[in-house]
Order: C-alpha cells, then structure tokens, then sequence
C-alpha cells in the first residue's frame, strides 16, 4: 500500500485547489440545493451502486463483532427517523445521546439527522450534573439511552421540564418495567426501506456539542447539516481517507471528534470504520490494528504516550503493517510522541487542532508535508489561519512571537452561535478573526507552534473540563466553603485537575474527606473532572469582584512569577 509519507505536496498549489465549493461538488450538492447529512453519508453510496460495502465494524469488550453495511445502515436510519417521527418528535427539537459505543449511538446519530432533528450528544460517563446542566440549556425533547444509564437519567428527569420520552435501546436483554414517559426501541427490529431525509439546508441545524468555558454552564456550539463539506474535505485531505481504507477513531463521541471524524467524516468518504467499545489497553489496541487491517488511524496525545509507557515490545508482538496514515488531536502532540510513532511504526503522528466550535480540522500537518516534530503544522488549505495580537486583532507576521490562533470566517463546520448565549458567541470575533482562545506562534516556514490556552480550561488527556463546573460542584458538598480548580502539568494526561479547597467551619482536612470530595466530583460530572489532588486551603485567591483568580494559583504550583495582581482582595 503506497505510504502517504511517500509523496511530497506543494501547499501552495493545494491552496489554490482545494475549496470548499469542490466539496459541495463532489458531494452531488447543488448551489442553494437542499442537503442533509445522513443522505450523504448513507444513502448516497447506496444509490451508488456501493450498498454492500462494509461502514461500520463494531467490536464490544468481550470482542464480539458485528458488521454492518451501508445498506443495513440506510434501513436502520429509516426505521430510527421513522419512530422518532412516530414520537412526536419534529425537525429542530433536541435529541440526546446518552450511550456508550454501541452501534445505536453511531445509527442513531444518523437517524436523528434523518428526521431533522438536531443531536444532542452526552458523554455516557457523564454524572447527573453534567447532564442535567446539558439537557435543560438546551431543552432537549428527547433522550436515548441503556439500562445501564437510566437510573441517572431518572434522577433528572423532573428538572428538565422539556423531556418528553426517555428511550431505551436495551430493554428486550432486560425486561424490567419501564415508567410513564420511557419507551424500548430494539434498532434491529426496525429496519425500514425508505425514509425520506428530510431536506435540510446547508443553515439548518444538526448537531449540538456541549463544551466547557472558564466561566459558566458548558456552552452548546452549534452546528448545521452545511459542516459536512468541511468534515468530508478534510477527511479527504487531511486523513487521506479512501473509500477502500478501514479507519479507526479512538474518541468517543461524546467529545467532537468522535462526531465530526468519528461518525461523518469517514461515513462521508464511504470508507469502513472500526468501533471499539472496550477500555484502554496496549495490546488490545494493537490487537485491533491487527485483526482489522487499519489503515487510517486517529487518536489522542494521552494514547499515545499511554502506548509510549508500554514500550516497543507490545509494538512487536502484532502486525501493524497494514497502517499507513497517523493523526492526533486534542492537546498538544509533544515531539518526543512523532518521534516514537516512526520508531515504533515507521510513520509519522500527523498532528491536527481545531476545536467543538470549528467543527472540523483547522491547523494541519498534511499527508506529504514535512512534520516538524512539535509543530501542528499549517492551515488547511480552504482556510486562511493566523496569530493575532491579543489587543489590535492585526496578524503577527514576526517568528516566535506569541499571540492568539484566529481563523477567519466562515467556513462550512463553524458553531453558528453558543445555544441560548449568542452574547458569548459574538465575544469570540475580534477584528473579522475567530479568536480560538488559544496561544501560538509561527515560525519562518508558516507552521504553527502551540503555546497553551489563553483561558483556565482545563485539558486532560484531550477532553475540555471548566474550572467553573468543577467548582459548583464542590460547592454541593457539605464541607466545602469556597474553591477553585485548575490543571497540574501531568506526564500522560497533560493535566489533572487539581483543587483548592476552604472548609466550612466544623470540618478539617483529612484523607477520608478527600476521598469524599472527589467521588462527590466524579458522580456529579464525570471521572474526568475528579480531582487528583487537593490542597486545602484558608481562603481561594480572589479579584475584588470576586472573580477566583487561578493564574495565581497555577503560576504558585508551577513556581513561576505571579504577575499582576493589583485586582486581588487581600483581606
Ligand atoms: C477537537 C477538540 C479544543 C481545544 C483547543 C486546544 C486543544 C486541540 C490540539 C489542541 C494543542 C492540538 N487542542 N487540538 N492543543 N494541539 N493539536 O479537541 O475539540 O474538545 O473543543 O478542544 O483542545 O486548547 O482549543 P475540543
């Protein structure tokens, strides 16, 4: 199989070429037509004569697999669009997916989409905050889930008055009664030969995406079915998929890249995906490389210094030669991880940054491009990317100075706004720029150099956790007075989130109470958001105003200068 790596591109010939009118083109998408996601990335291969071919090869913990063609995937989003519809359900209502990786998570998606209405999905580790918080900004409809899931579903159902109809894929394997308001839904029994998608616009909306912010309940970027050019181009160009490759997606979706490369992307390109619903191990994720002959494979930092921990011996002891092409994303891609990735599999980790707001792949190293180990490389090809001066939004054309990654809009996957906070929406614009949030800066060759986040959200292991939630957590606890939460340099995860606690009076430090305030943070948002550590503390530094201020905190756990702290109350 011909290695990307093998060949040489000249980026600005690409830049010329590649724009998103040739993905609208090559999609069969007409000017101002009308479109809609799950026709494109399912029934169109259908029509294509390509019906049979595999999409999605599911492998569960226990390693049993299950395979299922475009075709099964046609009929199973008919019969979803078709019993949602039956619900009640209409175009533009939410609906939530609170699953783990089984194949009704990835149909499902889909078949809402069919149907018009705009998915909602839940990271199924997700504790009754985080989805409570979720499921009433957006006054979601509707909500498919397990068994396993249910009893936290339950537990927030009253407090979100717009939920209609909790419904359950697995009830058949479980038989307990359901309750008023829940229904079963077995995917397979309901396969359906037609459904007409319904027609969307490239402005319609089709996908919500909780992210996390320093400030605030997460924030609903939202998306609209006209992203998939951006998701089908970039999965053309930046993964390098073909329709004969099978891809494998490490993330979940839950998180962003779980949706946009992990359910459309590669369904756009016709190609066949790998799930594997099992937890992290070395082998088993080389084992999967192996057994499904992947050739395309995307994944995180966190992974691969994961796999780095294990050494080269787990590496040997499977056949990895059917890869050709690596990607990563989510945090930065440190170069001793590229460096390991040739060592270990003869090719290089390609990284890609973007973010939930963008909807797809920003800054790139492209297939044939140079990796400079460090660098994320370049802006994809249809965009124009830049670092701006924080104040004047004007670029920065000098190497090595550090300002702020701005992408000038639009392009087809940007959020069309926050859900329910436009005003925040309209504060990420500075000078006609996109402001990510994020710092960087360029070097001579116009490759971007990622230099940390402009803001206190956390990244740990590639998932976003804001402080704010964290910390309204903590405040739930009988113990807690005041807090502040913020992300501790970890070798594997890049950052853990560590903790600043004042106790009510009454109570004082000890182990046991530690142990209780971080199961307390797990239950209520997600394994992700507990802490690994906590300091207690006699008061959590603040701004008059009574704003936490954890640059302080950060600046004294990494022992660097405190900076400016005119602002602070000192009483
Ligand atoms: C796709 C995704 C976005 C934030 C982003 C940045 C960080 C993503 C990165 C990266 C360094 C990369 N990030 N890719 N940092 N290098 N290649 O991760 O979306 O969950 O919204 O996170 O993640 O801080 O702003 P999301």
């Amino acid at each position: 199989m011909e290695s990307v790596q093998s060949r040489t591109v000249d980026y600005q010939q690409l830049r010329s070429a590649i724009t998103w009118d040739v993905a609208r083109r090559e999609l069969g998408v007409v000017e101002g037509g009308s479109l809609n996601i799950a026709d494109l990335c399912i029934d169109r291969h259908v029509m294509a004569g390509r019906g049979d071919k595999v999409a999605l090869v599911h492998e569960n913990h226990e390693g049993e697999l299950r395979r299922f063609t475009y075709r099964d995937l046609m009929l199973l989003t008919n019969g979803w669009a078709a019993f949602l519809r039956g619900l009640g359900i209409r175009n533009l209502d939410r609906v939530c997916l609170f699953l783990d990786r089984v194949p009704e998570l990835y149909i499902g998606f889909m078949g809402i989409l069919k149907l018009g209405a705009v998915v909602e999905p839940l990271f199924s580790a997700f504790g009754e905050d985080a989805l409570h918080s979720r499921m009433e900004d957006s006054a979601a409809t509707a909500i498919i889930t397990e068994r396993k899931h249910l009893g936290k579903v339950r537990r927030v159902r009253e407090r979100v008055p717009s939920l209609k109809t909790i419904i359950v894929i697995d009830q058949e394997a479980d038989g307990r009664p359901l309750r008023e308001g829940e229904v079963a839904y077995s995917m397979m029994a309901n396969q359906l030969v037609t459904f007409p998608a319904f027609r969307a616009f490239p402005e319609t909306p089709s996908v919500l995406h909780y992210t996390s912010g320093t400030t605030g309940k997460p924030k609903g970027a939202m998306h609209v079915h006209g992203s998939v050019f951006a998701q089908y181009l970039t999965s053309k160009v930046v993964l390098d998929l073909k329709d004969d490759d099978v891809y494998w997606c490490t993330a979940d979706p839950g998180w962003v890249t779980g949706t946009s490369y992990g359910i459309i992307g590669p369904w756009a390109m016709g190609a066949t995906e790998v799930v594997l619903d099992a937890g992290f191990s070395s082998d088993r994720w080389y084992q999967t490389i192996e057994k499904h002959r992947v050739t395309v494979w995307y994944t995180a930092p966190t992974a691969i210094r994961m796999l780095m921990k294990d050494g080269l011996d787990p590496v040997a002891r499977h056949d990895h030669s059917s890869l050709r092409h690596m990607c990563s994303v989510g945090e930065p891609l440190n170069p001793e991880a590229v460096r390991w990735g040739r060592e270990a599999f003869g090719l290089d980790f390609h990284d890609t940054f973007w973010q939930t707001e963008t909807g797809a792949i920003m800054i790139t190293n492209l297939p044939g491009m140079p990796v400079k180990p460090g660098s994320m490389g370049r802006p994809f090809p249809a965009l124009e990317a830049a670092v701006v001066d924080p104040r004047s939004g004007e670029p920065i054309t000098s190497p090595g100075r550090v300002g702020l990654i701005a992408i000038r809009p639009p392009w087809p996957s940007m959020m069309r706004t926050y859900w329910n906070n436009s005003a925040t929406y309209y504060g990420k614009f500075l000078n006609g720029w996109y402001i990510c949030g994020d710092q960087a800066s360029l070097d001579r060759d116009g490759y971007f150099w990622f230099c940390g986040r402009d803001d206190d959200v956390i990244n740990t292991g590639g998932h976003l956790v804001g402080p704010f939630e964290i910390e309204s957590a903590l405040l739930e606890h009988e113990a807690v007075a005041e807090s502040a939460a913020i992300g501790k340099p970890d070798p594997v995860n890049m950052e853990v989130v560590k903790v600043f606690v004042a106790l009510r009076p009454g109570f004082t430090p000890s182990a046991d109470l530690e142990l209780s305030i971080m199961n307390h943070v797990r239950k209520r948002l997600s394994p992700l958001a507990m802490p690994q550590e906590i300091a207690f503390v006699d008061k959590v530094p603040k701004t008059r105003s009574g704003k936490i201020l954890r640059r302080v905190l950060r600046a004294q756990e990494l022992g660097q200068p405190i900076g400016d702290i005119s602002t602070m109350d000192d009483n």
